[in-house]
Formats: C-alpha cells, structure tokens, sequence
C-alpha cells in the first residue's frame, strides 16, 4: 500500500548522501573533542548562526534541557510561552531535572509573547518570588501553526530581557524553516539571541541530533551539563557526519516544504468540513479541523489508507511536509481525505 507519513518532520529518512557520508565518517572520542566530524559540525553550526560555539546533543529536547540548565540554578525562574514545546511537550525535564521553576505568559496567535507582559512578570526580588534567570520563545512555533518571529519579534523581547539583565533561549527546533519563510539568514533572526538550538532531525532530514550555540562560556557550562545528562557520546561522528549533509545541502529545499503545505492547506480548505484558514500557513505545519462528528472515524479510515497524519483529539489535526513527502503525496493525500469525508462524513 502507498504510505505517505505527514504526522511529523521527524518522520524523514537519512538519505543516500547522508548514509554515504555516515559510513565514511572520520570520527574520534567526541568527550575529549577528538571527534573531527562532531567538531566540524559544531564549527558549521556556530559560523552559520553567528555565535560563538556549539555543542552537538542529541535531541532538541536535550539541546532545550540542556540550555535552561546552563542558564539557570536550582530555584531559578524562566518566562516562557504557555504553549510552547518546552513547557508542553518536553516531559517537566527543567522542572524535575533542574529544580527549575518555569513561569508561563500566554502567547498570541503567532506564538509571539507580549514584552510588556515579559517586563511585568520579571522577578527581581529574589527572596519571596523565584528569581528570572531566562526568557525564551519558540521559533517558528509549533502549537500556533508554524509561524515564523521575525529578527523584529526576537528583538522586542530580547531588549526587554537584556534590560533586566537576563538572556533569552530560542527553541529555534525549525529555525531554518523560519530562516527560509522570512528569506532572512538564521544569523540575522537570531542575533540579539544568547542560545538557539536547531534541530538536524526535523526539516533537514538528518537521523539524529541537535545543536546548541551560543557564547564560548556558555557552551562550556553546557557541555558540562550534556556530560552530566550521560550524552557524552564517543565517536559521535557517525550520526554528526549526516548533520553535516543536513546543514550543507538540505536547507534551501525547505521552501519546497512550504510550497508543498501551501499547496496542502489550499486544497484541505476546498474539502467540505474541513475549517483551515488557508492563508494563516507560513512554514510547513498544517494545521485543520475536521468539523464532523465522527472525526475520529474518518482519521482512522485516512490513516488506515496510508495518508498518516496526526490527529490530536476533537477533529483537530496536524500535517508536516518534509523531504520524504512530495507534490504527489501532497496530492494523493487530498484525494484520499476528500473521497473518506465524501464517503464517510457525518455531520
Ligand atoms: N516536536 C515534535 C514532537 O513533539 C513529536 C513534533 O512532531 O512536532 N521544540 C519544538 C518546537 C519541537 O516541535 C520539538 C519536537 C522539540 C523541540 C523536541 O525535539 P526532539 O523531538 O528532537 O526532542
């Protein structure tokens, strides 16, 4: 049976670039930095975001995690988006791992938070409140659709966060994707910004990884953390050698992603049913809702035809273009969803 799978740009395959050049990898003991490949991608990764240094981790969980420890000390406050990845999707790691207290402001429609409401909530008396030791935002943002901040957004709450004296994380997991939509540099959208991660293993297709960059003092203290968390990964080069194939050659296909999700979100809106606002799409993350009773019917019947997509409760669902989905699937995929509603939609 065809299977298309949009349920996550996690989903990709390394491809034969990048498995070529993970059976080629020159690799060393990566904990004692003797790992050529793990360095180089570090240094790619550093210079294309314009910090200082990077540490490669596993995840950009880890990368998350990994940051906010760096940043902050037992009993420490961070300010972040109430719907953001770290906050929603990352297991409470800060909170049970660090003792980190994590404060929630509401976000707009674009994932955007509110710098007055950042200025207002910061802690400075250290005594009763927990101390704010960090901002973070999320870009682009996953629960508002995908929405890429602009150099401008970053900067609007950076400036507020510098003025307190504190520096901001950006969970920049599909920075690249924003990078792309904006047609602005990841240097650029990120350079009032002390610490980004990126992920390797979403839109740029790599197996495995992030990176984390950021200021050299700071990546030290992070790599510290990495060590303390077990994910001192010895030859490390053998999964670092595909995120180098990522970040060399898998970044300026991303628009062809957005293309591809465009494409999607205009045909889902043609659908009977289906409420998408066709327009509010800038990246590659769909998002609809299918206004039938028997939604989850007929996502079992869509998925049970190979179109995989993610369905998050209530009729509400997410599709992600990537590199293993075509103009084809995008297609295939509409055929199959609108033929399962005709057929199957109950009201
Ligand atoms: N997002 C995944 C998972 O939730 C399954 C997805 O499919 O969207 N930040 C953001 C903004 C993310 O979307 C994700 C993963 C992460 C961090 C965590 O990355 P990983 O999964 O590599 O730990």
């Amino acid at each position: 049976m065809r299977e298309a799978d949009f349920r996550s740009d996690t989903k990709t395959r390394p491809n034969a670039a990048m498995r070529k050049a993970m059976a080629e990898a020159e690799v060393g003991d990566d904990v004692a930095g003797e790992d050529p490949s793990v360095n180089r991608l570090e240094a790619m990764a550093a210079e294309r975001l314009g910090k200082e240094a990077a540490v490669y981790v596993t995840s950009g969980t880890q990368g998350n995690l990994v940051a906010l420890l760096a940043h902050c000390q037992r009993g420490d406050e961070v300010i972040l988006g109430d719907k953001s990845h770290i906050v929603k999707g990352e297991g409470g790691g800060p909170m049970v791992l660090g003792g980190i207290v994590i404060t929630t402001l509401p976000v707009d429609n674009r994932g955007m938070l509110d710098p007055d409401q950042v200025d207002s909530a910061v802690h400075t008396d250290g005594t009763n409140y927990p101390r704010t030791r960090l901002v973070a935002l999320e870009n682009t943002h996953n629960a508002s659709g995908g929405v890429p901040l602009t150099p401008e957004d970053m900067k609007s709450v950076a400036d507020v966060a510098h003025g307190h004296g504190l520096p901001v994380h950006v969970d920049g997991a599909r920075l690249f994707n924003a990078s792309v939509a904006l047609e602005t540099p990841v240097a650029e959208l990120v350079k009032d910004i002390d610490s980004v991660t990126f992920c390797l293993s979403k839109g740029l297709g790599a197996p495995v990884g992030s990176v984390l960059c950021g200021s050299n003092e700071f990546i030290d203290e992070a790599r510290r953390w990495r060590r303390m968390l077990g994910s001192g990964m010895r030859q490390a080069g053998v999964i670092a050698a595909a995120g180098i194939v990522a970040l060399d050659t898998m970044v300026d296909r991303l628009a062809e992603d957005h293309s591809n999700a465009r494409r999607l979100s205009t045909g889902l809106a043609e659908i009977p049913g289906i409420a998408i606002d066709p327009d509010a799409l800038p990246t590659n993350l769909v998002f609809f809702t299918m206004k039938y009773s028997n939604h989850d019917e007929i996502a079992r019947r869509i998925i049970d035809q190979g179109v995989l997509l993610g369905a998050r409760g209530g009729g509400y669902c997410r599709m992600a273009t990537h590199a293993d989905i075509t103009g084809d699937d995008v297609e295939y995929a509409l055929d199959v969803i609108s033929s399962t509603i005709t057929e199957y939609g109950k009201n």
